[in-house]
């Protein structure tokens, strides 16, 4: 069973998935934009081809989402079927196919289509340097002959422009203009994928973000500026941790602040804390919490009274400015 590990052309995997009859895809825990544009995409043209196509995540899909894009509704959170082939979608590594993980592993014909640069998990690998798995699929469709249409244009353009920060981020280049000006002609529904992914909170969120920026301080004049939520700005907010993601975006975006801190009370006196830094590692800092992350993207838990744990905190970034 444990055959070796190849790495593959996009020409190759058109070539593999064109000989199978059923095909399972997987979207890495708590998926983003582009793990699910990228399922719901190669499924609706898979589908065209013929081809029985199942889309599983274990983490549910929120309402949000499903309730804007109607395929997705369609994602299962528990396994079935019998298929010829596994592919695992924007999975950098195994452990990111989650419950799933160990049953894929065992699976003697795997197929990993991803462009973080991680390890080859699956018998068979098409892992580029690309901005978003998005566009391996539509090089992907290319391959396969298939006739791109307006929803699945829609399903590449939520990978593209996620994943590069609505073409901010750095990894933005020609083939990713390229490529959306194409999906726009295809008639990609792109208005939508902006106002769902970038524009809309609720109403909950926002009064969260209130209570935040109510919160607001700054420190080392101003390169460290940090915001903190107790369990009373949630329960007269409404909103819960996952109205908290973005807002630490608010911190680290004054002109003047290095390191951006946003702490949320978990559980009482256990703070989740993330941090963002324009040209500080907090990553390094946050490790010194027992946390990790990304350079520029880190958080970590610290227990403790509000006060003690900003003051623990500002004394870390201290060091580091
Ligand atoms: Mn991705």
């Amino acid at each position: 069973m444990n055959s070796t590990k190849s790495k593959l052309t996009i020409q190759q995997a058109a070539q593999l998935l064109a000989e199978k009859h059923s095909v399972a895809l997987f979207a890495h825990t708590n998926p983003d934009g582009d793990a699910l544009g990228a399922c719901l995409a190669l499924r609706l043209a898979l589908e065209k081809s013929g081809k029985k196509v199942g889309v599983f995540c274990d983490s549910p899909i929120g309402d949000k989402l499903t309730a804007n894009f109607a395929e997705l509704a369609s994602v299962q959170t528990d396994f079935g079927g019998k298929f010829d082939i596994m592919v695992a979608v924007d999975c950098g590594d195994l452990n990111r196919v989650g419950q799933f993980g160990a049953m894929y592993g065992k699976f003697a014909e795997t197929l990993t289509l991803d462009h973080h640069g991680g390890e080859y998990f699956s018998r068979y690998n098409v892992v580029t340097n690309y901005a978003s798995t998005c566009q391996i699929i539509y090089e992907l469709l290319d391959a396969m002959g298939v006739e791109q249409d307006e929803r699945i244009a829609t399903y590449l353009y939520m990978g593209l422009c996620t994943d590069t920060g609505n073409f901010s981020h750095s990894n933005t280049d020609k083939p990713s203009f390229l490529m959306a000006a194409r999906l726009c002609e295809l008639g990609a529904d792109m208005q939508k994928v902006n106002r769902v992914f970038f524009k809309d909170t609720t109403l909950a969120e926002t009064k969260l973000l209130g209570r935040a920026l109510s919160h607001l301080r700054s420190y080392f004049d101003g390169q460290l500026v940090l915001m903190y939520i107790t369990r009373l700005d949630f329960a007269e907010s409404g909103a819960d941790m996952g109205d908290t993601s973005g807002i630490v975006q608010h911190a680290v975006n004054v002109d003047s602040a290095r390191v951006g801190v946003m702490l949320a009370e978990y559980a009482p006196n256990v703070y989740k804390v993330s941090m963002r830094g324009k040209d500080v590692c907090v990553r390094d800092i946050c490790a010194q919490f027992g946390g990790g992350g990304h350079q520029l993207a880190a958080g970590c838990m610290i227990s403790g009274f509000l006060e003690d744990v900003i003051e623990k905190i500002v004394r870390c970034v201290g060091f580091e400015l």
